[in-house]
């Protein structure tokens, strides 16, 4: 009887990681949740899932929870309304640490993580504490990307990194590994973003804590169906954010004497 126990907890284990919950946002994925679904299931399957919609209107989340019926590694976190990715997010770490998880995945909907890059990241996460799927990084692939958006996380990212003197080559990308313990070391209530500046806000803070950080390279898609979420407001946004933090990241650093230099940096792998 103990062994079998001992057996099924360890075919739900990560080995060197733990109990791991891929957290999968959604809003109006409806064409993409069960294919993400079913194409995480065969990569990792020690992993349980987390659905995290926002009322969807389209009704992901009456297939979120078709899928959930008939299948013990799929759960459903219904949320009332359009919240923003970085509140999803914030929701589904919550619920992992309340249920005992070591580890957290995020994972977005539409197919552009490849779910057969996970058991790369969760083996890289032996040795980290969080885990940066990379789109800029060596051996990389961004495939079927029109050019403005290569432009833009190209842009973006340069910026992100010489406004907050971060050594990460994607510090906007989505698909990443955090175990919980780096998560406590980050003061997650002071996180404010609500679109995709969330994964930089993220970056930062895990950067000024000091967790180990490594990045791995994925291929990344294009998203075949359904309609993006990027709007204008979210590019402003993760903008200004970057600026304000650059400014203050600065003015602390000259207050101290460390004019020039981040805190934790030296700790980066
Ligand atoms: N729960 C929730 N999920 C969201 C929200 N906004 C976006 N998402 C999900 O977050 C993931 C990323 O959104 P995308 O629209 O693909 O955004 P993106 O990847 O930056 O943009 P594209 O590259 O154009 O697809 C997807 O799974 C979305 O369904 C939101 O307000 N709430
Ligand atoms: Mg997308």
């Amino acid at each position: 009887m103990i062994q079998a126990t001992d057996t099924i907890r360890r075919a739900d284990e990560v080995p060197g990681v733990g109990r791991v919950l891929v957290v999968i946002p959604t809003y109006n994925e409806a064409d993409n949740i069960a294919v993400i679904v079913g194409r995480v299931r065969r990569a990792a399957p020690a992993v349980q899932i987390l659905i995290a919609d926002d009322n969807s209107p389209d009704g992901t989340g009456a297939i979120a929870d078709a899928l959930a019926d008939g299948d013990a590694h799929v759960q459903v976190l219904h949320r009332q309304g359009k919240q923003g990715l970085g509140a999803a997010y914030l929701a589904g770490f919550g619920w992992a640490r309340e249920r005992g998880y070591q580890a957290v995945v995020e994972m977005d909907a539409d197919g552009s993580h490849a779910p057969e890059d996970l058991p790369a990241l969760l083996d890289a996460a032996r040795d980290a504490d969080v885990v940066i799927g990379s789109r800029w990084t060596s051996g990389a692939r961004v495939l079927n990307w029109p050019l403005r958006r290569l432009l833009l996380s190209r842009g973006g990212n340069l910026y992100a990194r010489l406004a907050l003197g971060m050594p990460v080559s994607d510090a906007t990308g989505g698909y990443r590994v955090y175990r919980i313990s780096a998560l406590d070391a980050i003061d997650l209530n002071s996180v404010t973003s609500q679109g995709y500046s969330f994964q930089v806000e993220l970056s930062r803070l895990a950067h000024r804590a000091g967790v180990r950080i490594v990045e791995v390279p994925i291929t990344f898609a294009e998203r075949e169906r359904g309609d993006s979420k990027m709007s204008p407001k979210i590019v402003a946004e993760a903008l200004w954010r970057i600026t304000a933090w650059g400014v203050r990241d600065r003015r602390q650093a000259v207050r101290r004497g460390l004019h020039g230099t981040a805190t934790g940096q030296a700790r980066w792998p």
